[in-house]
């Protein structure tokens, strides 16, 4: 068995997508956690910058949450990790981006890039996606810790309203937030 070591904070909406998958996949690591703000102690010897989250595979170090959900889906079989068709496949991913680019900052900075025009077209795009039943997947436990966290640190946010007038958007968010794993990954603050 390959050596798996994570770093993650305990806060960071990143490491949580991480912390969710590894749970769902049943994966063992050597996790080092830091409280919110603070770095993991050994992550400077594999970041001098602090990037988190952090997994180290062996002797591969990858930085980005949404590239290490993809190592780990790939590592260890996640079949259910994307839609076997190939045109909702490449919906998922367009929305991951979509979240990354467009709500993901809004999660820290109310301000964040893109106009209301822009962040509606992204929000149509992510609904457009999020339907069905909400089971794991990699663009479940990708947005599930943006969403909670919105409503954490930005209830009154225009996109937290934005999502929360999509009414089956935020259902189907809300059902994404209480998925096993996402539950048992999250922090309470
Ligand atoms: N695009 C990155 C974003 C990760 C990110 O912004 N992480 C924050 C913590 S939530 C971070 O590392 N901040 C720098 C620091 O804490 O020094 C990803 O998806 O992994």
């Amino acid at each position: 068995m390959a050596a798996l070591r994570l770093f993650a904070d305990r806060g960071c909406p990143f490491a949580h997508r991480v912390l969710a998958l590894m749970d769902h996949l049943g994966l063992q690591c050597e996790t080092s956690m830091s409280p919110i703000g603070e770095h993991p102690e050994g992550l400077s010897s594999f970041s001098p910058s602090g990037r988190i989250p952090l997994l180290v595979h062996d002797d591969l170090v990858i930085g980005e949450s949404r590239v290490i959900l993809e190592h780990l889906s790939e590592a260890h079989g996640f079949a259910d990790a994307y839609p076997d068709d190939l045109r909702r496949r490449t919906l998922h991913r367009q929305a991951m981006a979509l979240v990354d680019a467009f709500i993901a900052p809004r999660v820290f900075r109310e301000d964040g890039p893109g106009s209301e025009a822009r962040v509606s077209e992204c929000l149509d795009l992510i609904a457009e996606v999020a339907t069905g039943p909400a089971v794991p997947s990699l663009f479940a436990f990708h947005v599930a810790p943006m969403w909670i966290r919105l409503q954490w640190w930005r209830p009154d946010s225009l996109v937290t309203h934005a999502i929360r007038k999509r009414s089956a958007l935020a259902t189907w968010l809300d059902a994404a937030a209480t998925l096993a794993p996402v539950a048992r990954t999250a922090v309470n603050v």
